[in-house]
C-alpha cells in the first residue's frame, strides 16, 4: 500500500452489491477506488453480462435508468451509478476522502479532470467502440454511425497526448496526489487497449505514468480480479 491510501474501516461499513461486468473499463474505476479504499472484502458483485445485453432489458434499465454499468446498491435498497458518483459515495465514507481531494482547490481540481479524463478520453474511446467497431454486437448495437464514432476516435489520441503534455511536469494527472483524476485516466487506457487503439509512441509521459500506476496495489488487484474472471 502507498502512503497516500487510506483504508476504512470495514467493520463500519455494511455489505453492498455493485452489478457489473468483470472486465469492463467502467466497472474497473469502481473496482479500483474500492480497492484503494480497502473494501473489495465488502462487495457482492452482481454480473450483468454486457455481450448479451442484460444492460438494456427491462429489468436493467429498473435498476439503472441509464442502462450502464457500474451501478452501487446499499443495504437499504438506495442505487447509486455513475463511476464519479459512486467514488465520491465510497470515498467519504469514513470522512477521509483520499480519492476526490480535500482542500476546496482539491477537490475542484480533481473534479476538472475527472470529467476531463472522460470527456476527451474515456468516453470517446467508448464511443468509438460502439460506434465504430462491431461494439457488443449486432444484437446490442442497434444504432451505429461510424463516422462519428471516427471522430471520437480522433479525439480519444487528442486526449491522450493532452494527459501526456499534462504529466510532463506532474507525477498524476491533478497534480501530486493519486486521485480519482487516475482512475479515470486509467479508464481510458483500459478501454483503448481493449479496443487496440494504441498510445501514441511519443506520449512517453502518458506511457510512464501508466506503468507507475500499474504498481499499485489497487491496480493489480482489479487486474487479478480480471484474470479471475466473471465473478
Ligand atoms: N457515465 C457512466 C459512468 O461513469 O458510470 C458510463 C458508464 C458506462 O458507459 N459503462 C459501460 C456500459 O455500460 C460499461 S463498460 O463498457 O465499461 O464495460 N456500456 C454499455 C453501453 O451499451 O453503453
Amino acid at each position: 500500500m502507498t502512503s497516500s491510501q487510506q483504508r476504512v474501516d470495514v467493520s463500519t461499513v455494511p455489505t453492498m452489491k455493485i452489478y457489473d461486468w468483470f472486465n469492463g473499463p467502467y466497472p474497473a474505476r469502481v473496482r479500483i477506488a474500492l480497492a484503494e479504499k480497502g473494501l473489495l472484502s465488502n462487495i457482492e458483485f452482481v454480473a450483468v453480462n454486457l455481450w448479451a445485453g442484460e444492460h438494456k432489458k427491462p429489468e436493467f434499465l429498473a435498476i439503472n435508468y441509464s442502462g450502464t454499468l457500474p451501478v452501487l446498491e446499499l443495504d437499504d435498497g438506495t442505487r447509486i451509478a455513475e463511476c464519479t458518483a459512486i467514488t465520491q459515495y465510497l470515498d467519504s465514507l469514513d470522512g477521509h476522502p483520499t480519492l476526490m481531494g480535500e482542500t476546496p482547490v482539491e477537490k475542484g481540481i480533481i473534479h476538472m479532470m475527472t470529467k476531463r479524463a472522460e470527456i476527451e478520453f474515456l468516453d470517446a474511446v467508448s464511443v468509438y467502440f460502439h460506434h465504430a467497431t462491431p461494439g457488443l454486437g449486432p444484437d446490442v448495437e442497434l444504432y451505429q454511425n461510424a463516422e462519428w464514432g471516427a471522430r471520437m476516435r480522433d479525439k480519444a489520441i487528442r486526449g491522450m497526448r493532452y494527459f501526456d503534455n499534462l504529466l510532463k511536469d506532474r507525477p498524476f494527472v491533478a497534480g501530486d496526489k493519486f486521485s480519482m483524476a487516475d482512475i479515470a485516466v486509467l479508464g481510458g487506457m483500459i478501454f483503448a487497449s481493449l479496443v487496440q487503439l494504441p498510445v501514441p509512441e511519443e506520449c512517453v509521459a502518458l506511457r510512464a505514468w501508466h506503468a507507475r500506476m500499474q504498481e499499485r496495489s489497487s491496480v493489480q488487484a482489479w487486474r487479478a480480479m480480471v484474470e479471475r474472471g466473471a465473478a
